[in-house]
């Protein structure tokens, strides 16, 4: 009788960051114990033949919103079904986003997201949390999160005006923190003054529909806000983190940025990478209204490609989804006002196929880059790498077995996400998990999942990692401005 916590995969070639070697794992008690060939092995393992497949890390999906309170409705994908759709997509530990309101304390919402998720997770989780205002108070609970609960990424609003948006001298207050308890910080870069008045344009010329909604923030909305994070993160040496590059626009920004030395990194989502803007424009309003999201995704159809490619290079370096879902009904709160659909859109689900189609499938990028922007960079930025992230002796058993020459067709008919539509319905991606192993159990096999809701983990995250904060830190030592030693002016003082 084989015991189903002790499992050998057998005969499947690893696949890391930074390298790929046919061997077998040995998994037990949810932990990856070793890994070679000819291993001693307890006879009631459980076999998996992985022979022609290749064995990756879990994906890691940065950026989540699961059951988020939004816009006058809240999101269907809770942290019950979107985990479990995760896990059937390959993705085995998801960030999502306690957002507390203007006003009120980032501890107590820390304790309501806690109290949402433990009980419903079915895979390891953990929280980023936003700054949706500013104060002494705010200042001293970022410290508590990250010193006491596992916080170290906070995410502050460059949109949402009147919501959730903070100002410039209120970034540079945040990004101060940040830097002070070794955090880093995110921004959702818009400029939400310009988004504002963009919106009230759109509508006084009777642009009501979906189209109105790129319309009114066009790409250099979104790289401007882009650029200003970076220079206020660069003044206080605090590294950034840019959430949902959504533009050719943007992504040059922080492609220039990085390459100037800054501390910065792009996280693209399954969402840009796989379509576009154009959709805005379709003449089916609820069809239109279902891709929107923000920022926006844009209308120059060779946006996806351009991402893609930065991605490839390192320019940007991690994925997550935003994946924020409003089925067609909730989306049509805005039918007649386009600043009314509830923004968000699906992906957690889809984003390892979509990346692999788009990305390794065309040739963009090898089978270790893919590792490194689905799952390993996220596990270095964030701070639970090896613990996350890789394929090595003491590591989580968070594995997938993953297929890279079949296919699969996306469809809304048969994603295991809530929501009922799919932004990528009708794609056809190679690369498929046919297996997903999380915490050392197999949880999705031939197509059918073996989840428990609130066996998921929260994953608390240490404050600062090294992946980050050695240039910063460095930075600090040598960087230095000093005054110039000089005798006092000693000459006419004009008299006023
Ligand atoms: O802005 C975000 O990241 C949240 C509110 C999800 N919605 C979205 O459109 N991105
Ligand atoms: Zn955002
Ligand atoms: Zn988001």
């Amino acid at each position: 009788m084989s015991n189903h916590n002790i499992i050998l995969i057998k005969g499947g070639k690893i696949v890391n960051e930074d390298f790929s070697v046919i061997s077998d794992v040995f998994i037990e008690d949810g932990k990856i114990i070793e890994i070679g060939h000819n291993l001693q092995i307890p006879s009631e393992v459980r076999v998996i033949d992985a022979t022609d497949k290749l064995v990756i890390p879990g994906g890691i999906d940065t950026h989540t919103h699961m059951e988020l309170e939004f816009m006058g409705t809240k999101a269907v994908d809770d942290f019950h079904i979107g985990t479990k759709a995760a896990l059937a997509g390959g993705t085995t530990m998801i960030l999502d986003f306690v957002i507390p309101q203007r006003g009120s304390s980032l501890l107590q919402a820390y304790d309501r997201w806690r109290t949402t998720a433990d009980p419903k997770v079915c895979c390891d989780y953990s929280l980023h949390v936003a700054v949706t205002w500013w104060s002494d108070t705010v200042q001293s609970e970022m410290a508590t999160l990250a010193q006491k609960k596992g916080v170290n990424s906070f995410k502050m609003f460059m949109a949402y005006k009147d919501v959730f948006m903070l100002r410039d001298d209120e970034l540079y207050a945040a990004f101060s923190m940040c830097k002070e308890i070794g955090a880093i910080a995110q921004v959702h870069a818009e400029n939400g003054d310009l988004i504002a008045e963009g919106a009230r344009k759109m509508l006084s010329l009777g642009i009501t529909g979906p189209e109105g909604h790129e319309l009114c923030r066009p790409e250099e909305v979104e790289a401007e806000a882009t650029q200003r994070a970076i220079t206020i993160a660069h003044t206080v040496n605090c590294p950034l983190y840019v959430v949902h590059v959504m533009s050719k626009s943007a992504a040059k920004v922080v492609s220039n940025a990085r390459r100037a030395g800054r501390v910065v990194f792009g996280e693209p989502i399954a969402a840009g990478l796989g379509t576009d803007g154009t959709h805005y424009w379709h003449k089916d309003w609820a069809h239109a209204a279902s891709f929107v999201m923000g920022p926006p995704l844009r209308p120059d159809p060779s946006t996806p490609g351009y991402l893609m490619d930065l991605l490839a290079n390192d320019d940007l370096s991690v994925t997550g989804t935003d994946n924020c879902t409003f089925s067609r009904c909730q989306k049509a709160l805005g039918k007649d006002d386009f600043t009314k659909i509830p923004n968000g859109v699906n992906g957690v689900e889809d984003r390892m196929s979509v990346i692999w189609e788009k990305g390794v499938h065309s040739g963009k990028m090898d089978e270790n880059r893919f590792v490194a922007v689905t799952s390993t960079n996220a596990a270095k930025i964030f701070n639970i790498y090896p613990q996350k992230g890789c394929i090595a002796r003491g590591s989580d058993a968070d594995v997938v077995i993953w297929d890279p020459r079949l296919t699969r067709k996306i469809s809304a008919e048969t994603h295991h996400q809530a929501v009922d539509y799919n932004i990528f319905e009708g794609m056809e991606c190679h690369g498929v998990p046919v297996m997903t192993i999380s915490q050392g159990k197999v949880v999705y096999e031939d197509g059918h999942l073996h989840v428990t809701p609130g066996t998921g983990r929260f994953i608390p995250r240490q404050p600062f990692p090294q992946f980050v904060y050695k240039r910063i830190d460095q930075r600090d030592q040598v960087g230095k401005p000093c005054a110039v030693v000089r005798k006092p002016y000693e000459g006419e003082v004009i008299v006023i």
